[in-house]
């Protein structure tokens, strides 16, 4: 080859990098508004049965929608919250089914969680005390809501009826529910620990405050449409 034959095969290699090099910021810029407008998700999580897909219509359309039944698959909708009047920032929400089968559907929503709340149910709080402890410090512990400092809102549903559970009674329980799972987990295996995220502040009694996310408690009734600490959670978290 000669030195004719050298300098056009350089020369096509430079014109094809510089075209290279032109399509990179195109990418970039489209794959940075697909993932911004992918980070305005509210997850709704909880066990079965604590309201979470009545909250759901509540946010969306203002009504409660009777007759709601164990849901099978995430109810996903992108809207203006019904309350707003001013702002119209959408937000996309996420009712994650609490059947245990289907929670796993949490962690594909996860990575574009603006926020996350959890649903309990304060009628029917002390049977099911245990069980929201559980999931609640699976989510907790989750690297992505560690990593992320996903905020969390803690929602005690269904304070229409006088015989709801404070939300001061059902943080307290929750946390020492959530400190007796710390400590068992803690003595199963230090090697599990390296898996999931360790919780809270060794050697102190468990509270929310000790989370590097922002947990926070609120109270609702998704029935009479009562919402507005779950509205106030998600307008704080979601901007346009
Ligand atoms: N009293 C009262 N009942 C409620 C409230 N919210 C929901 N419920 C009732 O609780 C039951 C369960 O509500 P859902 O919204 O379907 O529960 P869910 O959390 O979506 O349950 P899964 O889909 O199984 O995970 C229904 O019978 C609702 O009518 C509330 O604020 N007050
Ligand atoms: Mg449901």
């Amino acid at each position: 080859m000669d030195m004719e034959q050298w300098k056009e095969i350089l020369q096509e290699w430079m014109n094809k990098t510089a075209q290279q090099l032109r399509e990179i910021p195109i990418e970039q810029y489209l794959f940075g508004l697909f993932k911004r407008s992918k980070s305005d998700t509210i997850l709704v999580a909880g066990l079965s049965g604590s309201g979470k897909t009545v909250l759901f219509y509540q946010l969306r359309d203002g009504s409660a929608h009777q007759g709601t039944v164990t849901s099978m698959d995430p109810n996903e909708g992108t809207f203006v919250l019904h309350s707003e009047s001013s702002e119209k920032v959408k937000v996309c929400v996420v009712d994650v089914p609490g059947h245990s089968r289907l929670r796993p559907k949490l962690d594909e929503y996860l990575p574009q969680a603006a926020g996350l709340v959890f649903v309990v149910d304060a009628l029917d709080f002390l049977p099911n005390c245990r069980a929201a402890a559980e999931y609640l410090f699976e989510i907790l512990t989750k690297a992505t809501v560690v990593k992320k400092k996903v905020p969390v809102l803690i929602v005690c549903n269904k304070t229409d009826k006088v015989t709801a559970h404070t939300k001061e009674f059902i943080r307290k329980q929750l946390e020492k529910e959530i400190d007796k799972l710390r400590a068992s987990r803690t003595a199963i295996s230090a090697a599990d620990m390296s898996t999931e995220y360790a919780l809270g502040v060794a050697g102190e009694t468990f509270a929310f405050s000790q989370c590097h996310n922002k947990v926070s408690v609120g109270e609702s009734s998704g029935l009479t449409g009562d919402i507005s600490h779950v509205e106030q959670f998600i307008r704080e978290h979601v901007r346009s």
